[in-house]
């Protein structure tokens, strides 16, 4: 039998549905996702197992002009995803030009690798418009190949899978067949935490915010966990925790219902709000979470 296997990394502008896609294709919710930029801070696999082929997806953060040292990290992710790649996935929503990183956008253009263009969200545009972006992006990437899709709506997923079973190239599995991502427990706590933040609070608070799980005790019945919610500075300290605790109880119960979905058990979720001052500007704190090497 021959056993198909390889790195197929999905990279694109913030906010296209990288994310989307990446759940959609495993089918299961392994990457957070709201109408923000910057939702995505990791590269996060996603791998998907059959008896002859293993695809291990790669979700990234939304390519940026960093600005602080947390968004370079998030730069290095993108990068390290070009590196490896066997298969890019480069998603762009309808009606979008550039890249916001030039340098990128030459690397795909360079590609050695095939290139698969996926022009989403088409659910939000007519036809002729759909006809006329894959003509324009024809021209720009000749050697890509174009579909048109619509992650949300499952729309032409089928077909793009299809193709990428098709260009995989012969190798045995890089992970065992039975792992589905390569993050932990803790880390899926961290972000559906971090999630219910990104859509609960408005302007910086969410990009100030780094979570971390001290404790994940699995029972029988039941998980407890303990999780700090790390901020830059006293005020926003206040905000998250909010009148009589109210907003941080919020964050908690929503958190609780997703996590209860993801690890199909009861959860018990215990959260407090720590001053951890400029952490995302501290290469030390950068690499105690997980962000540099
Ligand atoms: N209308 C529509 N919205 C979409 C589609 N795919 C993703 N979105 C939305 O676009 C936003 C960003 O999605 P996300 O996957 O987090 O994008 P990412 O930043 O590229 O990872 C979210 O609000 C999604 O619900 C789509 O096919 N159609
Ligand atoms: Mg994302």
């Amino acid at each position: 039998m021959v056993h198909k296997a390889g790195f197929v990394n999905i990279i694109g502008n913030p906010n296209v549905g990288k994310s989307t896609l990446m759940n959609r294709l495993v089918g299961e919710k392994l990457s957070i996702i709201t109408s923000k930029a910057q939702t995505t801070r990791h590269r996060i696999l996603g791998i998907v197992n059959q008896e002859n082929y293993q695809i291990v997806f790669s979700d990234t953060p939304g390519i940026l002009q960093p600005a602080y040292e947390l968004q370079h990290s998030m730069m290095d992710f993108v990068r390290t995803a070009f590196e490896d790649a066997d298969i890019l996935l480069y998603i762009i929503e309808s009606g979008e030009s550039e890249l916001k990183d030039q340098s990128f956008f030459a690397k795909i253009q360079h590609s050695k690798i095939p290139v698969i263009l996926l022009i989403n969200k088409i659910d939000l545009s007519t036809q002729d418009e759909v006809v006329g972006q894959m003509k324009i992006w024809q021209d720009k990437l000749p050697n890509a190949i174009i579909y048109p899709i619509s992650a949300l709506n499952n729309f032409n997923l089928q077909v793009v899978l299809e193709k990428i079973i098709e260009l995989l190239p012969e190798s045995p599995p890089y992970y065992p067949k039975d792992q589905l991502t390569d993050k932990s427990e803790r880390f899926f706590v961290n972000e559906s935490i971090r999630e219910k933040i990104l859509l609960n609070f408005k302007k910086e608070i969410p990009y100030a915010v780094e979570i971390e799980t001290e404790s994940f005790e699995e029972e029988e019945n039941i998980i407890r966990i303990r999780s700090v919610i790390m901020v830059e500075r006293d005020t926003q300290k206040g905000i998250l925790i909010g009148h009589k605790g109210l907003a941080l109880k919020r964050i908690g119960s929503e958190a609780r219902i997703d996590l209860e979905k993801f690890f199909e058990k009861k959860i018990f979720l215990e959260l407090y709000v720590k001053v951890n001052k400029d952490w995302r500007s501290n290469e030390r704190q950068l690499k105690r979470f997980g962000y540099k090497e």
